[in-house]
């Protein structure tokens, strides 16, 4: 699998982002690998707000379950890549991720923008402060409650049809980038896949990487079909 390595001249400006594809070779489920199901719950069902007022235990087993998935992995040569990249272009460089796993950051990258949000860290309903939080939860004895003002702990997750984090703080870096890297998301969940769409009506580079074409592939100039491992670290 013969690709051409990404010559960046020092003007050029990468906006990176990733998805599932990215933490796979680590050993994390993606969404579309296993078949968007948990235990029987389509993910759609157990990453809303609704089922956060159905029934916050299961939501709570979930991200439980996830916590410990990721505590047994490591990052992977995607990761380190990644993180070696940023460290060479400096503030040319911004790293978003769709992934709430700690990966990127346990790989070397030190600036980090979770859209979605973060499997370690929690938040009360009410006072809306996220804070660091490891714990798991998979009892209805054991559901947090905030020490300060004693309202429900929930994961600090941007579920469906919640609004990612921070859009603003995205936009800014895309519409100032010369090229688009997008690494392991099928381009199925907005507004991520449509950053793709911005940058092509921008005219930049638009390059994807994965094993199998996404969704929005029309919209990339360039396909790189391969592994996450396989293809970053020889990329730069
Ligand atoms: C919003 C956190 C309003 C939770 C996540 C109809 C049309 C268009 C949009 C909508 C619609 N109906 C509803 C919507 C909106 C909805 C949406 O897009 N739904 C989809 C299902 C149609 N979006 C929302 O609700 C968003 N909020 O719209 O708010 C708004 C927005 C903006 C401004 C104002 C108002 C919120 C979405 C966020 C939900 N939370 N995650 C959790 O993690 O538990 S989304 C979650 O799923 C991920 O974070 C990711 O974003 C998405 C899909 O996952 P991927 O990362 O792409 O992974 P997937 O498994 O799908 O694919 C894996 C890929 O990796 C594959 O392509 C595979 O080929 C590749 N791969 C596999 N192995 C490797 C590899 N690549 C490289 N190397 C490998 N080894
Ligand atoms: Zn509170």
């Amino acid at each position: 699998m013969k690709h051409s390595m990404m010559k960046l001249a020092s003007s050029d400006r990468l906006f990176v982002l990733t998805g599932a594809g990215i933490s796979a070779e680590s050993g994390l489920a993606t969404f579309r690998g296993s078949g968007g199901l948990w235990n029987g719950h389509r993910v759609e069902e157990v990453a809303t707000l609704e089922a956060w007022d159905a029934d916050p235990e299961l939501v709570w087993r979930f991200y439980s379950m996830r916590r410990r998935d990721a505590l047994a992995v490591e990052p992977n040569a995607a990761h380190i890549a990644l993180a070696r990249i940023e460290e060479k272009l400096g503030d040319r460089f911004y790293l978003c991720t769709q992934n709430v796993d700690d990966l990127h950051e346990r790989g070397g990258s030190r600036r980090v923008h979770h859209m979605h949000g973060s499997l370690f860290q929690s938040r009360c309903v009410r006072c809306d402060k996220p804070f660091a939080d490891q714990s798991f939860y998979e009892t209805a004895a054991a559901l947090p409650m905030c020490n300060n003002c004693g309202a429900p702990v929930r994961p600090h997750i941007v579920w469906f049809g919640e609004i990612p984090l921070d859009l603003d703080s995205i936009y800014a870096p895309l519409d100032r980038a010369t090229v688009l890297l997008v690494v392991g998301t099928s381009g199925s969940v907005y507004p991520a896949a449509g950053f793709v769409h911005i940058a092509r009506q921008r005219g930049i580079r638009t390059v994807y990487i994965g094993p199998e074409e996404p969704a929005n592939a029309e919209a990339f100039s360039e396909v790189i079909l391969g592994t996450a491992t396989e293809v970053l670290p020889t990329l730069f």
